[in-house]
């Protein structure tokens, strides 16, 4: 059944198979712009799933794009949420929003999201991103509609390459379990993923067999033959009644339509340049159909939008502190992720060392282990998008002696798999190092399902976890390099994907579990020369006004709040570099509060990951006991992240230096007037200060 008036169960447009074939090739061509104005998505995966698209929001689900919610529609989920801008342009094709308004695809505070989120457009069944769940969701909904007796049908797309994570399995048996012959998966069989061939990453064949043997009714097709992919449907709608899911296997090719994007797995998560995009367009004979030039325009036009509110939003000073905007204090900027990279490339000279492969290992780095060494490849092992077992194939490897490293996204590598960190891991207290990359809303335009802001309250809150959050790409070389050959037991270390300031030198002190102290100095040409760092331990109290405590990327940010508060101010800034959460330096926590009595932690996280441990040190310190400290925090207040462009969402969710000075500000007038109030009281409380 197509598109449906649900009022009056008219049809609204019976298409041809020719008309399919058409809106596809436009449908592509649509996506390949959102992509364009975006610059950053997936190309190859929205090709090779746009002909089933097609068929499915145009001719095959029963649905009223009018009223999106009406409850007996078919459901379709998106289990492989990357895909999100071809189901955005499928909603789009099938009239449940202007398919103009898809090219805010992946800006801040636009509906299409970077991954789908159901709370912020009608028509998208569920909020997806994590690969794995979106099966068990669909799942979930079959059983509720077979529950209140309608007669929908429930779909759900996902990868290849997805089929790697157990819990598609567990669904799979659910599902069969449960006789739901109202679900129909649909599975991308476009044989390519990340890190290159499915077959060669973690082998899924022979899937028909698999689901089969799962209890499964198995339908194979030419996912791009537009008659194969009705009548697909069209078989799998009949096997309502018959007791059995079923599983539509589509043959696809990654990146389809666009010759130079077939096939080739570096289109996985990239997209096309302007120049790429009228090739691509004109391959797909579009370039006259499709005003792209107007719709590239119709973003940019957005995104001034977005800016001038994100100004709004920020705090107001006399000059412009933001980085590298003026002729001083310039910073060099590098992701911290390379220091990983480079770590392991030296240090995986060591026999013990294994790396564990996610499908996600030239971003995070971890391929550095072997890219210039191949005779390391025999200890480079590929586990697949299969975060859990790999977790827990990480202790059995530590168990016999290894030294295994494994790393991806820090809310796939440490909330995902949580149970098995904390008790394959933590509990037998095994030599796991785990790299969280791409931490933060600084992740950008993926959104909220891929940045992790979570993470760090759990690494902290395991017992034998050491945490580690580095400053600085130096620093995570630094780190890298200690926690691994020198550190036994479970790690957790954490950086960053946005290439961010560098403010630290090889000779910068760096000693696991004790905290660097940094003052500004002087202006100066280089940001990194205007500040001098120690070891907290070597330093001595200089009266400043206040301490801003943070980790990772935020201690950039608190550096130049040091500059923004002296400057704007005339406050002297103590900036503690909390590089190591876990074990966290009291004494430099304490002392910091005793010297200068107001405390800013600064995180790039949920607020409490640092904060609540800094007010814990301050709160339960006898030495503090009477003695008034004034604490602010900085971080994410209890939300989800966004898609965005990683500067703009610092912006957003209050984590840049601006803000931090702000609040610092206030604090610091907040206490002069207190002191001016309570002076007398102190100086009977035998305090320093
Ligand atoms: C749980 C989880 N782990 C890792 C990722 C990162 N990731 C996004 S897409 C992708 C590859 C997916 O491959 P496949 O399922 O074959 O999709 P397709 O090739 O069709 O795009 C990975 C690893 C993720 N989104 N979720």
């Amino acid at each position: 059944m197509p598109i449906i008036d649900s009022t009056t169960s008219h049809i609204v447009h019976r298409y041809t198979i020719d008309e399919l074939k058409d809106q596809a090739n436009l449908m592509r061509g649509y996506n390949l712009v959102a992509l364009c104005a975006a610059g950053s998505g997936h190309a190859g995966g929205t090709l090779s799933i746009m002909d089933i698209t097609a068929a499915l929001y145009l001719a095959v689900a029963s649905h009223d794009p009018k009223n999106p919610n009406w409850p007996d529609r078919d459901r379709i989920f998106w289990s492989a949420g990357h895909k999100a801008p071809a189901l955005y342009v499928g909603l789009a094709f099938a009239g449940f929003c202007d398919r103009d308004d898809v090219m805010t695809l992946r800006k801040l505070y636009s509906p299409f999201q970077g991954h789908p989120h159901w709370l912020k457009l009608p028509g998208v069944e569920a909020s997806t991103g994590s690969l794995g769940q979106g099966l068990s969701v669909a799942i979930g909904a079959a059983l509720a509609n077979r529950l209140d007796g309608r007669r929908n049908k429930v779909f759900c797309i996902m990868g290849d390459g997805e089929q790697q994570e157990g819990s598609v399995w567990e669904a799979a048996m659910e599902a069969a379990h449960h006789k739901l012959d109202n679900l129909i998966a649909i599975i991308d069989v476009n044989r390519l993923q990340i890190d290159g061939a499915v077959v060669d990453v973690m082998n899924v064949a022979p899937l028909g067999e698999k689901y089969r043997a799962f209890g499964w009714n198995v339908i194979e097709f030419d996912g791009h033959d537009m008659e194969q992919i009705v009548n697909a449907f069209d078989h799998a709608a009949n096997n309502a009644g018959r007791g059995k899911p079923t599983v539509l296997l589509a043959r696809t090719v990654k990146g389809k339509g666009v010759s130079f994007m077939e096939n080739v797995a570096g289109w996985h998560g990239r997209v096309p340049n302007s120049e790429e995009l009228v090739k691509a367009l004109k391959e797909l004979g579009l370039e006259e159909k499709i005003p792209y030039a107007a719709l590239l325009e119709k973003a940019k036009a957005y995104q001034v939008e977005v800016e001038n509110k994100l100004t709004a939003k920020m705090p107001h000073f006399r000059n412009n502190y933001w980085w590298n905007s003026g002729t001083t204090m310039i910073a060099t900027m590098k992701p911290t992720r390379m220091g990983f990279g480079e770590s392991l490339s030296e240090n995986g000279k060591d026999e013990r060392v294994v790396c564990l492969g996610l499908d996600i290992s030239g971003s995070i780095t971890i391929s550095e282990f072997y890219a210039k060494h191949p005779e390391r490849k025999n200890r480079w092992l590929s586990m697949g998008i299969a975060e859990q077992s790999a977790t827990a194939a990480a202790a059995g490897l530590a168990r016999e002696g290894k030294l295994p490293v494994f790393g991806t996204y820090a809310t796939f590598a440490a909330a995902r798999n949580l149970d098995q960190i904390r008790v394959s891991i933590c509990y037998g207290n095994f030599n796991v190092m785990i790299a969280g990359a791409h931490g933060g809303v600084s992740v950008g335009p993926d959104g909220a399902t891929h940045q992790a802001l979570e993470d760090l309250f759990a690494m902290v809150g395991l017992p034998n976890m050491s945490v580690v959050v580095p400053c600085d790409a130096v620093e995570t070389r630094k780190a890298t390099d200690y926690l691994l050959l020198k550190h036994t037991g479970p790690k957790y270390i954490r950086f960053a994907r946005e290439a961010t300031p560098i403010v630290s030198t090889p000779d910068t002190p760096f000693e696991f579990g004790k905290a660097n102290v940094i003052r500004l100095r002087f202006e100066s040409p280089k940001f990194l020369e205007a500040f001098s760092t120690d070891l907290a331990d070597d330093y001595r109290d200089e009266h400043e006004d206040l301490s801003i405590i943070a980790c990772g990327p935020m201690v950039p940010e608190a550096m130049r709040a040091a500059w923004i508060l002296k400057q704007e101010y005339g406050y002297e800034t103590r900036v503690i570099n909390m590089h190591t959460l876990k074990p966290l330096d009291r004494r430099t926590i304490l002392k910091a509060a005793l010297d200068t009595r107001v405390i800013v932690t600064a995180e790039e996280h949920q607020i409490g990951a640092l904060a609540w441990q800094v007010s814990n040190v301050i709160t339960s310190a006898p030495a503090l006991f009477g003695v008034p400290v004034i604490t602010g925090a900085i971080g994410v207040k209890d939300r989800f992240g966004d898609s965005g462009a990683p500067w703009e969402l610092i912006k957003e969710f209050e984590v840049s230096a601006e803000q931090i000075a702000e609040k610092a500000a206030a604090l610091v007038a907040l206490r002069k007037q207190r002191t001016a109030v309570a002076e007398p009281e102190l100086e009977t409380s035998g305090s320093t200060r």
